[in-house]
C-alpha cells in the first residue's frame, strides 16, 4: 500500500471539502491568521442546511428503527479519542511537519470545530485526572505512581448514573503503580476495560512501574464487578498491536450498545505516539517519515476505523466525537515529536507542553469547518458533556473548575465560557507555574525545558549542556541509592518541619 499516495489523495479531498472562504487551505488555518468568529447571519447560513437535513438524515440512516432514533436523540453517544503525546506538528490541519499523514483526522476537523487554543495538563496522569474529573489535577492529588482516589467522580461514573454504557479501550494511568484490585477502571465507572493499566514505556523492559521484576507489565482486560485479568505481557511486540486491538474492541462495544439501544461513552485513550513510538506492523516503515510518521498514520487509520463504524451503525448524527491529545509533543529521543509553532514538549508548562490539538464533531449541532482561537481546557469536558446529554451530572459537593462550552461549540455563543487557565507542574505546591489570561501568559517561575531527570558528565561537559541520561541507564539507580541512604536517616531523625515554632522538640522515636 502506498500510504503517501493514499494520504495525498485523502488530503486533497479534505482540502476540497474545507474549501470555503473560511478554510482556504491549511496554511491559512494556522494561528498566525487567527479565527474570526462568524456573524450570527453567517453562522445561521452555515448551520441551516444541517438543521433542514437533520430530520431527513435521522429517518434515512440505515438500520435505525424509530425507537432507536428516539432513544438516541434523548441522549447522544460520546466517543472520546485521546491519543498520547501528540504535538501540533504531527497533525495535518495543525500544520504537520512530516507531510499529509492524517487525512481522516483532517476530515474530522472539517466536519466539526478545530480548537487552536485547547489546553491540557502537562503530563499523562495529571491530564487524565483533569479530563475525567473536571478539576485541575492538583485538586485530586493525582500522581503517576499514586493515581487518584476513588472519592473522585469521573465522567464515566456520572454518565453511568444516567444509564450510559461506559467502555475504556486503551491507556488508564489513573490507578497508580498498583491499580489491580484497588483503582481499576471499573472502580471509576467503566463497565469494560481493555488496555494498559499504566503507561507505554513499560513495554521497553516489561517491568511494571513500581516493580523491579521483568515480566510484570501486562495488557489487561476487566469488567465491572470483576477484577482485571492478564491478556498478555506488554512488550515491544504487543506495544505495536494494542491500539488496533483497542479500536476493534471499542467498535464491538459500540455495536453491542446500538443493538441494545443504550447510549454509550466510548473512551479510547490511544497509546500512540508515546515512546516507544513503535507502530503496528501494517505501518512500520511505510510512510518514509520515520517512526513518528508511521505512528501518526496508524493513529489516523484507527480514527478512521472508529468513524467508519459510527457511520456503519447509522449513529453519526447522534454521536459526539472528540479527538484531543492528552498533553504536548513527545520529547524522548529518538522519538522526539514536533510541537509545531510552540516551544517546549510535554512535562513543560510552555505552550508546546499544554496546548494540544483538539477537534470536536457533532453533525447538526456543531457547525462544520470552524476554527477557533478561543481558550478551552480539558476540564471543560465534564460540564460540557453534562449539558450535551441534558442531565445535571456534575458533582456539587466539591470544587469543579470546568465550565460548560456547549453554547460556544454550537456557535450559539461567540466567545468561550473561559477566559483563563491555571498551569500547575507540581503535585504538592499550590503555587501555579503560570497563568494564561486571554492572549497573556504570566510565569511565576519560568522554565523553558521540561523538568525531567538529566545526567551530565562534569569532565567532558563542565557547563552541563549535554544530557546523556538515556545513554547511561545505570546512573539512575546509583544516584537513587545515595538519595535513599539520606532519606533513611530522616526516619530516625526527622527533618525539622518548615516554620516550626520554638521551642522545637523532635518527635519521640523508638
Ligand atoms: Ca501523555
Amino acid at each position: 500500500m502506498d500510504l503517501r499516495r493514499a494520504h495525498g489523495s485523502g488530503f486533497s479531498r479534505v482540502a476540497r471539502v474545507c474549501g470555503g472562504p473560511e478554510a482556504r487551505g491549511f496554511r491559512e488555518r494556522q494561528i498566525s491568521q487567527g479565527w474570526r468568529n462568524p456573524s450570527p447571519a453567517t453562522a445561521l447560513r452555515r448551520v441551516l442546511p444541517y438543521v433542514l437535513l437533520s430530520g431527513l438524515a435521522l429517518n434515512c440512516a440505515a438500520g435505525e428503527s424509530p425507537q432507536t432514533t428516539a432513544a438516541q436523540q434523548s441522549r447522544p453517544n460520546i466517543v472520546l479519542i485521546f491519543p498520547d503525546n501528540i504535538g501540533w506538528g504531527e497533525v495535518g490541519v495543525y500544520g504537520s511537519v512530516r507531510g499529509p499523514l492524517t487525512p481522516r483526522i483532517d476530515k474530522l476537523a472539517s466536519d466539526g470545530i478545530s480548537l487552536n487554543n485547547f489546553n491540557a495538563e502537562y503530563s499523562c496522569t495529571v491530564s487524565r485526572a483533569a479530563l475525567m474529573t473536571g478539576r485541575y489535577a492538583i485538586r485530586t492529588g493525582a500522581t503517576q505512581s499514586g493515581g487518584i482516589t476513588l472519592w473522585e467522580v469521573t465522567i464515566a461514573e456520572a454518565l453511568k448514573s444516567i444509564g450510559y454504557a461506559t467502555g475504556l479501550f486503551g491507556k488508564w494511568h489513573l490507578g497508580g503503580d498498583v491499580p489491580e484490585g484497588r483503582r481499576e477502571p471499573s472502580d471509576q465507572g467503566f463497565d469494560e476495560f481493555y488496555g494498559i493499566p499504566r503507561t507505554s514505556n513499560e513495554a521497553q523492559t516489561t517491568v511494571a512501574n513500581g516493580s523491579t521484576v521483568a515480566g510484570t507489565s501486562y495488557i489487561w482486560e476487566g469488567k465491572a464487578g470483576e477484577r482485571m485479568r492478564h491478556v498478555r505481557v506488554f512488550d515491544l511486540e504487543s506495544r505495536r498491536l494494542v491500539d488496533r486491538e483497542a479500536a476493534s474492541r471499542g467498535i464491538a462495544f459500540m455495536e453491542r450498545q446500538v443493538r441494545d439501544r443504550k447510549p454509550f461513552f466510548f473512551y479510547y485513550p490511544m497509546t500512540q505516539i508515546h515512546f516507544p513510538t513503535l507502530t503496528h506492523p501494517d505501518f512500520a516503515g511505510k510512510t518514509e517519515a520515520g517512526d513518528i510518521g508511521d505512528a501518526m498514520a496508524e493513529v489516523d487509520h484507527n480514527v478512521g476505523l472508529v468513524l467508519d463504524a459510527i457511520d456503519r451503525l447509522g449513529i453519526a448524527r447522534n454521536t459526539i466525537v472528540f479527538w484531543c491529545a492528552d498533553n504536548g509533543a513527545e520529547a524522548r529521543r529518538p522519538w522526539r515529536g514536533s510541537p509545531g509553532p510552540w516551544s517546549g514538549f510535554y512535562n513543560s508548562a510552555m505552550e508546546g507542553g499544554i496546548r494540544t490539538p483538539c477537534l470536536v464533531r457533532w453533525p447538526g449541532r456543531i457547525p462544520a469547518g470552524r476554527v477557533s482561537n478561543e481558550i478551552v481546557h480539558e476540564i471543560d469536558f465534564f460540564p460540557t458533556l453534562s449539558a450535551a446529554v441534558g442531565a445535571d451530572i456534575v458533582p456539587k459537593d466539591r470544587a469543579i473548575d470546568g465550565v460548560n462550552q456547549l453554547p460556544f461549540l454550537e456557535g450559539k455563543q461567540v466567545k468561550s465560557s473561559r477566559e483563563s487557565v491555571l498551569i500547575f507542574t507540581g503535585t504538592n505546591s499550590m503555587q501555579p507555574r503560570a497563568v494564561k489570561w486571554h492572549d497573556w501568559k504570566f510565569y511565576y517561575a519560568f522554565q523553558a525545558a521540561p523538568p525531567l531527570m538529566r545526567l551530565f558528565n562534569l569532565l567532558s561537559d563542565p557547563k552541563e549542556e549535554s544530557d546523556i541520561k538515556d545513554a547511561n541507564p545505570w546512573a539512575e539507580s546509583v544516584m537513587a541509592k545515595i538519595v535513599a541512604d539520606f532519606w533513611a536517616t530522616t526516619a530516625r531523625y526527622p527533618n525539622v518541619p518548615p516554620y516550626a515554632p520554638d521551642p522545637y522538640v523532635p518527635p519521640k522515636r523508638d
